[in-house]
């Protein structure tokens, strides 16, 4: 063979192998990147919306950091059309893995379809996708998050319980998260699913307060004020989390009431602020919802990366922290 010859058999061998390595399907083809190189990893993040946001952003880039993961994250002010933009950009540059945590149910199947083109695995983190085809498991390689519709139930148990009210009406009043969000539906299933067993309470009025202090603060005003023109007393709070109940802990203040006492008030996330809420005697009781995904995420991208394959679904454990042990356990709180 001539020299020549010889240089071009080995660029198609070259030519052949790099064709091969890049074709693998789903997962397996980022088997191809040379472990020394930093993996990519682009995160779109819904906002900073709650204590709970903010803690997650925090232990998603501390980790991103400790793992040697080149961390591209993007906050999406709680827009969609921000986090499509996003996963977009994220795509364009070729990121290693996608991960976001969807404002929204609905509404990605275009942008999802257009990763799965592209061959990017995408991460959903904290909070889960509904696409049209019915086929969302499709488009992701794991969901990690906590369990919303148990966290609903939770708190409807712990009420009930706490009550011990078999008969009186209880008249309950509900500050749902993010419209079309899943923790907003999954919540609101969760807890209806326990008053159905407890037909004396009642859900007289539920609106979104948007996961936010001021919405929360804003709506139980109206509440409050709608409640009292009715003739209405409103027995219990339940929000879907703890910054609205803190924002309505306010409103109820300046009602001239006492928050966790002439009003009940049961809430989700376990923040630190929510502790601090329950020592004042503000607050009954907080559901925890850990925000501490960081860790999971990355060992998850590396693992990916590497080409193995990884559980579908990884479910975060918690637990329900009643008033009387938030003392206790506020200096174990991590968020
Ligand atoms: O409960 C809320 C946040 O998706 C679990 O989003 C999360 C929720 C959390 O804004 O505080």
């Amino acid at each position: 063979m001539s020299k020549w010859k010889k240089i071009t058999v080995a660029l198609s061998i070259g030519v052949m192998m790099l064709t091969l390595a890049g074709c693998g399907g789903g997962a397996k083809q980022e088997t191809s990147k040379p472990v020394d190189k930093k993996i990519i990893l682009g995160f779109s993040q819904i906002g900073a919306e709650s204590e709970w946001r903010t803690a997650n952003t925090e232990s998603i880039k501390a980790s991103a950091k400790t793992a040697g993961i080149e961390l591209k994250f993007s906050d999406a002010q709680q827009k969609q059309e921000n986090q499509i933009k996003a996963l977009r950009s994220f795509i364009q540059q070729k990121v290693d893995v996608i991960a976001f945590s969807p404002v929204v149910e609905t509404g990605w199947d275009a942008v999802l379809q257009e990763a799965k083109d592209a061959k990017i695995p995408v991460i959903l983190t904290d909070r889960s996708v509904k696409m049209s085809n019915g086929k969302a498991d499709d488009y992701y390689v794991t969901f990690m998050g906590s369990d919303f519709v148990e966290e609903g139930r939770r708190a409807g148990k712990w009420l009930v319980d706490f009550m011990k009210k078999d008969k009186d009406p209880v008249n309950v009043v509900e500050l749902q998260g993010t419209v079309g969000s899943a923790p907003a539906i999954d919540r609101k299933a969760g807890f209806e699913e326990i008053l159905k067993q407890n037909t004396n309470y009642k859900i007289i009025k539920s609106q979104t307060g948007d996961f936010t202090r001021a919405k929360g603060k804003e709506v139980m005003e109206s509440f409050l004020k709608s409640a009292k023109a009715e003739g209405q007393k409103i027995d219990v709070l339940y929000a879907h989390n703890d910054d609205m109940a803190i924002g309505a802990i306010q409103a109820i203040e300046e009602a001239g009431l006492k928050p966790g006492k002439d009003i009940i008030i049961v809430s989700i996330d376990g923040v630190k602020g929510a502790f601090e809420a329950m020592i004042a005697g503000k607050l009954n009781a907080s559901i925890e919802c850990s925000p501490l995904l960081g860790d999971q995420l990355m060992s998850a991208v590396k693992d990916l990366v590497a080409g193995k394959t990884i559980e579908k679904r990884i479910v975060t454990k918690e637990s329900v922290f009643p008033a009387d042990v938030a003392a206790k356990e506020l200096p174990n709180r991590k968020y």
